[in-house]
């Protein structure tokens, strides 16, 4: 760190020191970095700091985070801070054209990451086209001092699920959008960058985790892969859910867990049985008729007295189509809801949306030959409306009153009403093309009910929110219907930014609207998001001054010709 540097850290530190909480100060440089995975795939990819994973950011709940984006690779990337509110300060969110313009070759931006509420793991990563398959790490919130956890261990660690592509992400998801076919799948998945004793060429790089008999760990699991959600478990070993997407849950004993892309869990484990060598495993939940990567991973728990010739058990895993499993282990988590982290479910509901949630196909433009399903280009849609990213970012629209860059007539229910999840035969497949937000009243009480439709290769679908975090209060099969309003779950229902909607059901999410700014709302299975399964939400500034967007910091990346 230079003296430059250092003398902006203290004259931040006095600007702050009056502020909750602590300010701290991190560099990344995104690089072009050689990394090898598997044999045959050694490539160069885009890294933060030259790590796979990135970086951790290491926190206290409260803290301000000042992190110094520099870009050195080729083309422009953005950064998001997954699961952070950002409260009123849009500014560093990261979506690129939702928020902000990339981050330009050999230029910097010095983002704010103000948390407020989240304690436990969230995480950061690229946000600009598929570029997040490297570019992402943890970030770990404790407790405020004084403050503790609300369960016991002995020592925390760390895992991060990945996807490993065989080539260049921005190359896969380019030359797709520009035939309309399927993307690459990935080849590999990582834990904390080892594929593991599955692949061929990796059998000296397997995740070991070194535990001593008796004692508790906490493992902060992140799926930061793209495509593919993942069911976890360790052979002979209970697991024990604690907290998700930085809140805490009622403890949740089970043997095996699914996550999404984008979800982040808290797990206790106990090395409490005989000693010895016990694979942990992720294998991927793929219960669509898309093409899917059905390749694991696994890692070794491993005793420290373990006996070294000793082959490790293999936990037994749901099967990767078995939906009625993984439901089964979503439907049961809950929030903490005690006296120090309760929960604050809204009852008053004054904003009720319904959003279709499909994948499509649009037509192959004249002259053209696509790969998609029939000749068609794959597509996707949140109420029929495939998101089309605009030109200049919308936040840079919204906050300068800039016209013609997005409409604000996202509809509050779908378009079309059909038997969403039935016999989708004789339904049209095609979607609107275009830039559409949804205009929020500060401080609505919002309720959003996601129905997923039967169109395309239906499937489970991790809708991921900016801005807030929800409660998810209501989940089922088939068409959403009033008569389930009564069954919601208004107690203690889990608090998380991204939500698996099931395969041809139904989620119903709640949040109070009291965050102004201009948050994206996507699946997190990038490939979909690619596809236009996304839209903005823009909550609008309140009556009193402290219910107003902040002003944009001065290095902020606007877009050429703007
Ligand atoms: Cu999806």
């Amino acid at each position: 760190m230079g003296t430059e540097v250092l003398g902006f850290v203290v004259t931040l530190t006095l600007l702050f020191c009056m502020a909750q909480g602590e300010v701290r100060y991190y560099d990344y440089v995104v690089k072009e970095t050689p990394i090898q995975v598997l044999c045959g795939t050694n490539q160069t990819v885009l890294t933060v700091n030259g790590m796979f994973p990135g970086p951790e950011i290491h926190a206290h709940k409260g803290d301000t985070i000042w992190v110094n984006v520099t870009n050195t690779g080729p083309y422009g990337v953005t950064i998001h801070w997954h699961g952070v509110r950002q409260i009123k300060y849009p500014w560093s969110d990261g979506p690129e054209y939702i928020t902000q313009c990339p981050i330009a070759t050999n230029s910097s931006f010095l983002q704010k990451i103000i948390l407020t509420e989240e304690e436990g793991t969230l995480w950061w990563h690229a946000h600009s086209d598929w570029t997040r398959a490297t570019i992402h790490g943890a970030i770990i919130i404790s407790p405020v001092n004084g403050t503790s956890y609300p369960y016991k261990f002995d020592e925390q660690h760390t895992v991060v699920i990945s996807e490993w592509y065989a080539r260049d992400t921005k190359d896969i998801i380019d030359e797709a959008l520009a035939s309309g076919g399927d993307p690459d799948l990935s080849v590999a998945f990582t834990i904390n960058g080892h594929p593991g004793d599955t692949y061929s060429c990796s059998d000296d790089s397997i995740y070991n985790l070194t535990v001593v008999q008796g004692k508790t760990y906490l493992l902060k699991i992140i799926h930061a892969g793209l495509n593919e959600e993942m069911f976890f478990g360790i052979a002979e070993h209970n697991i024990t859910v604690v907290g998700m997407d930085g809140a805490y849950l009622k403890p949740l004993n089970t043997n095996y867990l699914m996550i999404t892309p984008g979800q982040t869990m808290d797990v206790l484990v106990t090395a409490n049985q005989t000693s010895g060598r016990y694979y942990m495993v992720f294998s991927p939940f793929t219960d669509t008729n898309a093409p899917s990567n059905n390749n694991v991973t696994r890692g070794i728990f491993q005793y420290s007295s373990y006996n070294q010739s000793e082959t490790p058990a293999l936990p037994e895993l749901p099967g990767s189509t078995n939906k009625s499993d993984a439901g089964n282990f979503t439907i049961q988590l809950r929030s903490l809801n005690s006296a120090e982290h309760p929960s604050t479910v809204p009852t008053s509901i004054t904003r009720n949306v319904t959003i279709t949630v499909s994948v499509n196909q649009q037509p192959c433009p004249a002259n053209q030959t696509c790969t998609g399903p029939d000749g068609s280009m794959h597509s996707a849609s949140l109420n029929n409306i495939s998101f089309s990213n605009p030109s200049i970012s919308i936040l840079q629209a919204y906050y300068n009153n800039i016209n013609d860059t997005y409409n604000k007539t996202f509809p509050d229910s779908p378009p079309f009403v059909f038997d969403f999840t039935g016999n989708v035969s004789a339904i049209g497949e095609v979607a609107n093309v275009s830039t559409e937000v949804l205009m929020i009243d500060h401080n609505d009480e919002v309720e959003i009910i996601f129905q997923g439709t039967n169109l395309g290769a239906a499937e489970n679908h991790p809708m991921h929110l900016h801005g807030y975090s929800f409660y998810v209060v209501g989940m089922g099969d088939g068409n959403f219907s009033d008569s389930y309003i009564s069954d919601y779950n208004l107690v203690d229902p889990p608090y998380v930014n991204t939500v698996g909607l099931p395969k041809n059901g139904w989620t119903v999410i709640r949040f109070k609207a009291d965050n102004p700014g201009v948050w994206f709302m996507h699946c997190h299975l990038e490939r979909h998001a690619s596809w236009g399964m996304a839209m903005v939400l823009v909550v609008k500034n309140g009556v009193n001054e402290d219910d107003r967007v902040l002003p944009p910091p001065d290095d902020f990346p606007t877009c050429s010709g703007s």
